[in-house]
């Protein structure tokens, strides 16, 4: 709903550049082929490297891949979904001889039992937790367990929270493996006739996990806990278990993954309504992404390395005799080979890697190292275009034209609503004409996206029969017409006839996988895997001692280049955090939205600290979004330790052994302004700084080791050549100086810059002033400057709900003033919770607190 605050000129790239000078397309596309071929041609296909992107389409993804594995003939192409998904995808190959997601969005609503594990749902897929949510309410004997070392905003509709001990997953899922055979609960007839393997699982699960007892103190839940769980497995039929990050990011995520898939397997609980393990993708190309070969160790359209008539039928279908024969470099390694200077030219596209691999000093100086760095991208300024050597400018969501496909398969058309400012190209176009640049203009000669679209269609037929049958088949789409790619309607795959996508929903066959039992495995029979339970890769030492996990917040997406243009959505979490244990907090001396230092070996991190029962005792969270840009030092991945799982590649992001210390300064600020150019590039100068976009302007927060009246005197310097009136008044005994300068402009104050320095602020009550900042300055706004506190309108507090802008003062006091008693009472008084929904947790919230506060008579 916020997607109109982000599709703004302000920030974007809109023109190519080499080496920081603007440029003409020709001169650009000339310039990455010729460096390219270049460095091809005096180190060979293995010193150039591709890292691409769930965020591109599918169309672009399949040139890319083609382009690199086709054409360069090397398989040095991975993609930032190396970070999220392939532990799913290792996995499910292990277990289905394909990496298929089994089931569909509506098992959700057909099951009566929905394990959330590794997810927070709530705020990473807030449309589908609405659907599940609005399923409990139509039947509440749906029952959700929610399975994640945090209390998130999941757990508001969960029957029961597993806070388990971080990275112990497989012993849970072993032991309910173990359970359901010990209770005669297996599913002996679909055992026999579509698996194999179970044997060996179930014996590494009793070594690992039979006695419920050692099980409590490994997972650290109670025995009562536990045995809830697996009662509850064993009691229900339908049953789906949806997993994310906290099972993906792991050094045993491919474990993690099937050890749920076992369960699944064991009780025959796959492959129909209602049922099925899930894994839920992030971003919204990461499975079109997975099926045109995004990833270094994998061929396009369900494709292998390895297999001779996969090669021979892709070689003739491409007609090139490049054709790379083994696996590339994945993600961590390809910036190790590029920190080692073996990799030469890297081509980024729609992603972040100075701010999303982990050790961020390592990718840092990679990519200042690498001769050649192209970064396609359609913001100018980012952690990673930074290092560009060259730059070129592309369209973004809105813009662009093409598919993608989504966690059930379903291929969606994403279209074109917007002009492109600037000079701004498809992604796919980029790439074609590079190629066609470097020499392969046979195979790059796409006019338009769906041509491309039909290419790949026709290349997921190959050989796709008898008994190579491949799940990925979208051969009834070979024949798109132009017109009926244009107007496509979402749809499942396989789409093997044109029937497949013109008959209605109701009728269609591919809604699940595998419902006839058949697998893609050799004998056709899915694969149990023996997994056995084993610690994370680095674990807490005295002087490491406690753990750190990382993940999302409601209201940002990953680096921010986009989500931090919209105003109302920084408001929601404005600040970088540490949510910390109040054991811990006490512990380490730290207060609520102090300032803290978080290190490991490997770097350190200044963050406000949050201190909430959310998170247990020895473990603190982080979240991933803030980043060089818009932080003096918040980029978390500065921590993490590339360590990965060694089947998929994928790295550890949620389990990192840290320290935590306060971090003491003399003076804080707060700056607004509507125009940060002068500023910016002195805040270098100060120990923190974090910068937030508000309407019509930014709001800054400094810390300092300076004495507040020195802070105000340099704050002042600048502030001083903004136009308007200026104000100033302070405090000399507090040590509290405001200034503000405000401007008439047609008939209206207009308040363009303002700053409040003091040895310590209350941020907490400091919300009201992101909302003044190029607005009308009257006397209420006047007033409230003057007198550091919010009067009036601007009381409204800290937005809760994005979609409506209704704050969490308004919210408690119509909870007052009208005696309300329910989330829906409040949503009819304010509005609040009536756009997506997401902040329905925290209304829940707020109207438990004041009932707290006042019960009813
Ligand atoms: N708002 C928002 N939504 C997003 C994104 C975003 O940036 N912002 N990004 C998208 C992308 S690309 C992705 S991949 C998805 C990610 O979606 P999620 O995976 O749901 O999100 P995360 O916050 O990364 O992690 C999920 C949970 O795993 C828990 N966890 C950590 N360690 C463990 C463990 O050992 N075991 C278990 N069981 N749980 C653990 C964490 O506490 C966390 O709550 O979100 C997508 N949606
Ligand atoms: N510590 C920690 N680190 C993590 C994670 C974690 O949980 N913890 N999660 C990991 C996961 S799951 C993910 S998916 C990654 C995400 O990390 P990134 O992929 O690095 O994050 P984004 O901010 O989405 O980067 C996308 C970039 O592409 C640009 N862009 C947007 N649209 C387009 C387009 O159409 N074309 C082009 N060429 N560019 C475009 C954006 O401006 C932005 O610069 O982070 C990973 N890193
Ligand atoms: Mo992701």
């Amino acid at each position: 709903m916020a997607l109109g605050e982000t599709v703004i000129h302000q920030g974007r790239l809109l023109k190519p550049s080499i080496e920081g000078n603007n440029c003409n397309w020709d001169q650009a596309l000339d310039y990455v082929a010729d460096q390219f071929s270049e460095i091809i041609r005096e180190h060979g296909p293995q010193a150039v490297a591709f890292y691409v992107s769930g965020q591109l389409l599918t169309e672009d993804y399949y040139v890319a891949n083609k382009l690199m594995k086709g054409f360069i003939g090397s398989s040095n192409i991975d993609t930032n979904s190396r970070l999220c998904m392939s532990s799913s995808v290792a996995g499910h190959k292990r277990a289905f001889g394909a990496d298929c997601v089994p089931g569909c969005y509506e098992d959700l609503e057909l099951a009566d039992l929905i394990i959330l594990t590794g997810s927070n749902l709530a705020w990473c897929h807030p449309v589908l937790y609405q659907r599940v949510k609005a399923a409990k309410q139509a039947r509440p004997q749906l029952k959700i367990i929610v399975i994640d070392p945090r209390t998130t905003a999941s757990c508001e509709i969960a029957d029961l929270h597993l806070a388990i001990k971080p990275g112990t997953d497989v012993a849970l899922f072993n032991g309910l493996l173990c359970y359901m055979a010990q209770h005669g609960k297996l599913n002996q007839d679909y055992i026999a006739s579509h698996t194999e393997g179970v044997k060996l699982a179930l014996s590494s699960a009793r070594t690992d996990a039979e006695e419920l007892l050692k099980l409590a103190q490994k997972t650290e839940l109670s025995p009562q806990q536990l045995t809830a769980f697996f009662q509850h497995f064993a009691d229900t039929e339908n049953i789906v278990t949806v997993y994310s990050q906290g099972v993906n990011q792991s050094t045993h995520g491919c474990d993690k993954v099937n050890s749920i898939i076992n369960c699944h397997l064991a009780t025959g609980r796959i492959g129909k309504p209602g049922c099925g393990p899930f894994s839920v993708t992030g971003q919204p190309n990461a499975m079109g992404g997975r099926e045109v070969g995004g990833l270094a160790n994998v061929l396009a359209a369900h494709m292998d390395f390895g297999n001779d008539s996969h090669h021979q039928l892709i070689s003739e279908f491409w007609q090139t005799d490049k054709l790379t024969k083994a696996p590339g470099l994945k993600a961590i390694e390809m910036f190790d080979a590029i920190d080692q200077g073996k990799i030469k030219a890297v081509w980024i596209m729609a992603t972040n890697p100075a701010v999303s691999l982990p050790d961020s000093k390592k990718i840092n100086r990679a990519l200042t190292k690498c001769p050649i760095v192209v970064v396609s991208d359609c913001m100018a300024d980012t952690d990673t275009t930074r290092h560009a050597s060259v730059l070129l400018p592309v369209q973004g969501w809105s813009e662009k034209s093409g598919t993608v496909t989504n966690s059930e398969r379903r291929i969606s058309r994403q279209r074109r609503l917007l002009p492109t400012p600037g000079e701004g190209r498809p992604d796919w176009w980029i790439i074609s004409q590079v190629a066609k640049r470097m020499g392969f203009t046979h195979a790059f000669n796409y006019r338009h996206e769906a041509e491309i679209f039909s290419e790949y269609c026709k290349m997921t037929g190959l050989g796709n029969h008898g008994q190579n049958r491949r799940q990925l088949n979208l051969s009834g789409f070979a024949n798109l017409t132009a017109k009926e790619y244009h107007q496509l309607t979402p749809v499942q795959w396989p789409v093997i006839s044109n029937q497949d996508f013109t008959t209605n929903e109701e009728t269609q066959h591919n809604k699940r996988l595998f419902a006839d039992g058949v697998f893609s495995t050799p004998s056709g029979k899915a694969q149990f895997i023996a997994v056995h339970s084993q610690p994370p890769a680095s674990r807490t030492t005295v002087d490491y001692p406690l753990l750190l996990n990382t993940g999302r917040i409601r209201d940002q997406w990953h680096t921010m280049t986009r989500s931090g243009l919209a105003p109302r959505l920084s408001e929601h979490s404005p600040e970088p955090f540490i949510s910390v244990s109040p054991e811990d907090a006490s512990a380490y001396g730290l207060s609520h939205h102090q300032l803290a230092q978080i290190s490991s070996p490997l770097g350190s991190a200044t963050l406000h600290v949050n201190i909430t029962n959310d998170v247990r005792q020895g473990e603190l969270f982080a979240p991933i979004h803030w980043s060089n840009t818009n932080t003096s030092a918040a980029k978390i991945c500065t921590l993490i330790y590339p360590h990965t799982d060694t089947l998929s590649g994928q790295p550890e992001f949620k389990c990192t052994p840290v320290t935590i210390k306060r971090f003491n300064y003399r003076s804080e600020a707060v700056l607004l302004s509507t125009d940060s150019s002068e500023f910016e590039p002195e805040l270098h100068k100060y120990e923190y700084w974090s910068k937030q976009r508000v309407a019509n302007g930014y709001l800054f927060r400094i810390a300092s080791l300076l004495p507040p009246k020195e802070l105000m005197l340099q704050l002042r310097h600048y502030c001083y050549r903004q136009n308007g009136r200026q104000l100033n008044f302070s405090n000399e005994a507090k040590e509290h100086y405001r200034f503000a300068a405000i401007s008439h402009h047609q008939e209206q104050q207009q308040l363009n810059c303002y700053f409040w320095v003091a040895g310590k602020l209350q941020h907490q009550e400091l919300d009201w002033l992101h909302a003044i900042v190029g607005e009308n300055a009257d006397d209420t706004v006047a007033r409230s400057l003057l007198s550091g506190s919010a009067e009036g309108r601007l009381r409204a507090g800290k937005n809760v709900c994005a979609c409506k802008k209704v704050g969490k003062n308004t919210i408690c006091q119509a909870i007052r003033e009208h005696q309300l008693d329910s989330v829906e009472q409040i949503s009819t008084h304010t509005q609040a919770g009536t756009g997506c929904g997401s902040c329905i947790g925290e209304i829940q919230q707020l109207l438990s607190e004041q009932q707290a506060k006042s019960p009813a008579p």
